[in-house]
């Protein structure tokens, strides 16, 4: 690698082709930022990280809310990269909650002494590409700029919140919180009358949660959600001991696996309309026992055939029917959409909650929401007395982190006016007019349609690996060709229109953030989308320009 001089100045430096203040700066210390940084230095490149948070964790460190949880299994949503460190940490449940995941990104940050590169309560604010000298002039919240050659954001797919304009809410007499911006100190919920606007996972996740500590508990929803069982538990140290036995082989065979997780569960590969109705019912009511996201996968037509995947709605809203003992509720809580177009929840006693007498559901698409008052939330037909309003109105996905970063590439050209009609990059990683400028599950890669953390180190490898060839070739930059670009967001939306994922409006596709384009972000299939990022790669990184 290059060597490097210059410090961090509170100006823009004059560069000259040498001067830098590091090689790379990262901008997050969430999974995807903490694994570059570690990656990057032990391949002997300086880097620093700029983190918004007082911590490391990412998303994990901003989602406190009560229940927060992941979705993908502990033994799969944990680092691959290095054996000792996947074998020495202990996993306490099936699905591991907040505080654990955090106390993980804690240890790794400890174990491979990354804090010293992370500068944290620092948000970057802006990023420009000098064309003269091939590097990025990166300005941070402490008016300070730092020089680097390359420039990765690893600001994760659901970090920017979405929080809809509602009027009067700066009128509320008591709190408001946003799910994905829960204070460290937490909430007092004991004896309160507790509002949550939203029916999605994180809902879904701190309803019952919340619904065993307040006083009484109302929920605005205004989409029913189909939500299978987590059957989450504590983690059998058996099982535990031999998945480590074999790590290297677990790891290997989700890397097959389309959504990189679930290798060890039984496969299906007929379609639903080739089978009995017993045999039907059996696979479903399976999925449904074993708990988890991968319900879907109990037949190869349920997410791309609209009939097959009546059948699974229908079982969903049977279960529902079953479930909720007031059939008035049980009415208002059944979905009537495609199922898993919109991401698929899990849940522990979701519906079970809707039995509670503290708790009282408000359809807001029956009867919207007009305004928030001082005393609580006032629908077309009524007036609902809160003192704890809680948002869990998700995320300006996969787009909205990067988008708020003022980035500036080649000819002034700035990444707002690049994808004002919808975020395009070549391989979910790079965006012509923005040499040398990595995004980390970026739209376009597989990202949030697989277990993230095994998405963020194929695209840290693959990054760090793209600098120290064109290192090796004294290269300069590297930029992806428009039409690359082209092929490559004509080859996700062929993907995506082969299934029923664009059917429904998804945070997928933008659709939940007024305004925002609908374009299908995620790239469907990891194992496909790996082997493409090798051949670039071995193929001297076709479809870049080189200097
Ligand atoms: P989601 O899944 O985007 O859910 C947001 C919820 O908020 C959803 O039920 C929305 O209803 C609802 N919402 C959004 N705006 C409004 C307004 N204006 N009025 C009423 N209700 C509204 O976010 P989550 O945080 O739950 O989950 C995001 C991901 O994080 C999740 O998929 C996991 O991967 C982890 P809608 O469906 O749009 O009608």
């Amino acid at each position: 690698m290059a060597d490097h001089s210059g410090t961090t100045s509170s100006s823009p430096p004059t560069t000259s082709p040498t001067r830098y203040d590091v090689d790379v700066v990262v901008v997050g210390a969430g999974f995807a930022g903490m694994y570059m940084l570690q990656r990057l230095r032990s391949l002997g490149y300086s880097a620093r990280a700029f983190e918004a948070g007082t911590g490391v964790g990412g998303t994990w460190y901003w989602n406190r809310y009560p229940g927060a949880r992941c979705d993908v299994e502990s033994l799969e949503y944990s680092y691959s990269f290095d054996e000792e460190l996947q074998q020495e940490w202990e996993w306490t449940e099936r699905y591991s909650s907040q505080p654990e995941i955090l106390a993980y990104a804690n240890h790794v940050a400890d174990r491979f002494s990354l804090r010293e590169s992370i500068q944290f309560e620092t948000r970057v604010e802006a990023a420009k590409f000098d064309e003269d000298d091939n590097v990025w002039s990166v300005r941070t919240s402490d008016g300070q700029t730092t020089v680097c050659r390359f420039f990765v954001m690893a600001t994760g797919c659901l970090s920017s919140t979405s929080l809809p304009t509602f009027d009067g809410i700066e009128e509320f007499g008591g709190t408001t919180v946003h799910t994905g911006q829960w204070p460290k100190e937490g909430v007092v919920l004991k004896g309160k009358r507790v509002g949550v606007v939203g029916t999605g996972s994180s809902a879904v996740q701190a309803i019952p949660v919340i619904a065993e500590e307040c006083d009484e508990l109302i929920v605005f929803q205004r989409t029913a959600q189909y939500t299978i069982p987590a059957r989450n538990a504590p983690l059998d140290p058996s099982t535990q001991a031999d998945i480590k036995s074999r790590y290297s082989d677990f790891r290997d065979a989700n890397f097959a696996m389309p959504q990189a997780l679930g290798a060890e569960i039984p496969k299906f590969n007929d379609s639903i309309h080739d089978v009995s109705d017993a045999e039907r019912e059996r696979r479903f009511e399976n999925a449904w026992e074993r708990g988890g996201t991968l319900f879907m996968t109990s037949f190869n037509d349920v997410l791309v055939d609209e009939s097959a995947n009546v059948y699974a709605q229908d079982f969903v809203r049977q279960k529902i029917s079953e479930t909720v003992n007031d059939p008035a509720i049980a009415a208002k809580l059944t979905p009537h959409h495609i199922i898993g177009c919109k991401r698929l929840v899990i849940d522990t006693d979701y519906f079970e909650t809707f039995n509670r007498s503290n708790v009282s559901l408000v359809d807001v698409s029956d009867d919207p929401i007009e305004k928030i008052t001082t005393n609580g939330l006032l629908t077309q037909t009524a007036e609902f007395e809160l003192d704890v309003l809680i948002f869990a109105t998700g995320f300006d996905a996969m787009t909205g982190s990067i988008l708020r970063v003022e980035i500036t590439g080649r000819e002034g050209l700035t990444i707002q006016e690049k994808w004002s009609a919808g975020p395009r990059t070549y391989l979910g990683l790079t965006v012509p007019g923005f040499p040398n400028m990595f995004t980390i599950s970026g739209p376009g890669s597989p990202s949030v349609l697989t277990n993230m953390i095994i998405s963020i180190e194929q695209h840290v490898e693959w990054i760090s690996d793209c600098i120290e060839w064109l290192d090796s070739r004294d290269a300069s930059t590297i930029e992806a060709e428009i039409n690359s670009e082209e092929e490559w967001v004509k080859h996700v939306n062929a993907k995506a229109d082969r299934t029923l994922f664009p059917s429904c409006n998804s945070w997928y596709l933008g659709a939940n953030v007024p305004g925002k384009t609908r374009v299908f972000m995620p790239l469907l299939g990891f194992p496909g989308y790996a082997r493409r990022c090798e051949e670039v790669a071995s193929n001297n990184y076709e479809g870049f320009v080189i200097q």
